[in-house]
């Protein structure tokens, strides 16, 4: 199987770059096609068998989201997921966006089915209370995304805001409940993606996505989360973290109940 190069320096340096002033960088062709179908494959049949007591799709729900839900944490009970989720192209970015040794808080994967709603407009430093600092996600496109199916939205310029008290979504768009406005003076703009590339964003960026509006396509992405080696606290959620050399490692529960006080405070992103 041909697996993903590492980036080269002047890659590296180029994507530093650019985290620094927009927030997010595109990482075109980041993932080999091998990899790309291996790991589709791989959830296609966790959907078709289901894991008892951590994943368990209902087949009969009229919402293609129950359907198809995400899965989370897979890299907590399949050691393939494990390797994706420190697989070394994306440590060697997130190396250059974080410093050394960087920790993986969180694995996902989005089947995003035709007529799934989006996930509104958010900033995942609120879910992940990162102290200090902030997380950065790796977003790895599993098919080729654009406007009809649900592509990523980003706010560039937005990753130097504070994470503020979101507002009430429009869930029937948005499968989840909390939106940010986007800031005066800024706008969203939409990443069209082909499968293998990688959109990494800073924790404070604001994005989301728009419903799958296709018949037919579906807009899957295998997301993880990640902090900087010095990060001290995290949301309770998401222990045990995991080092990129594959090992489980717990952190101090996040102080404080974030932006919106403490009923918010700690929510599941
Ligand atoms: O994949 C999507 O549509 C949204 C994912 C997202 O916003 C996130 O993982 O923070």
């Amino acid at each position: 199987m041909k697996t993903a190069q590492c980036p080269e320096l002047s890659d590296l340096e180029k994507y530093k770059q650019q985290m620094d002033t927009q927030g997010y960088v595109h990482a075109q062709g980041l993932f080999s096609p091998d990899e790309v179908e291996e790991i589709k494959a791989l959830y296609t049949e966790m959907h078709r068998t289901g894991i008892p007591g951590f994943y368990e799709p209902d087949r009969e729900a009229e919402d293609p989201l129950k359907r198809w839900p995400r899965i989370e944490h897979p890299h907590r009970f399949d050691e393939r997921s494990r390797y994706y989720m420190i697989h070394a192209a994306l440590r060697a970015c997130l190396e250059a966006f974080l410093g050394p040794d960087p920790i993986a808080t969180q694995s996902m994967y989005y089947f995003k089915p035709p007529g799934a709603r989006g996930q509104a407009l958010h900033q995942d430093n609120f879910y992940l209370m990162v102290q200090p600092g902030t997380c950065m996600a790796a977003w790895v496109a599993i098919d080729d995304c654009d406007h009809e199916n649900g592509a990523m939205m980003v706010v560039p310029g937005s990753q130097y805001s504070d994470v503020v008290c979101p507002e009430k979504a429009n869930e029937s768009v948005s499968f989840t409940s909390e939106f940010v406005p986007v800031p005066k003076g800024l706008k969203a703009e939409l990443v069209r993606m082909k499968a293998g590339d990688v959109l990494f964003f800073n924790g404070s960026l604001i994005h989301g996505s728009g419903p799958n509006r296709s018949a037919t396509r579906f807009r899957r992405s295998f997301i993880c989360h990640y902090v900087a080696g010095s990060t001290e606290r995290i949301s309770k959620f998401y222990n045990p973290l995991v080092t990129m050399d594959g090992e489980d490692l717990s952190m101090a529960p996040a102080i404080g109940g974030g932006p919106c006080g403490t009923t918010w405070g700690g929510a599941k992103h």
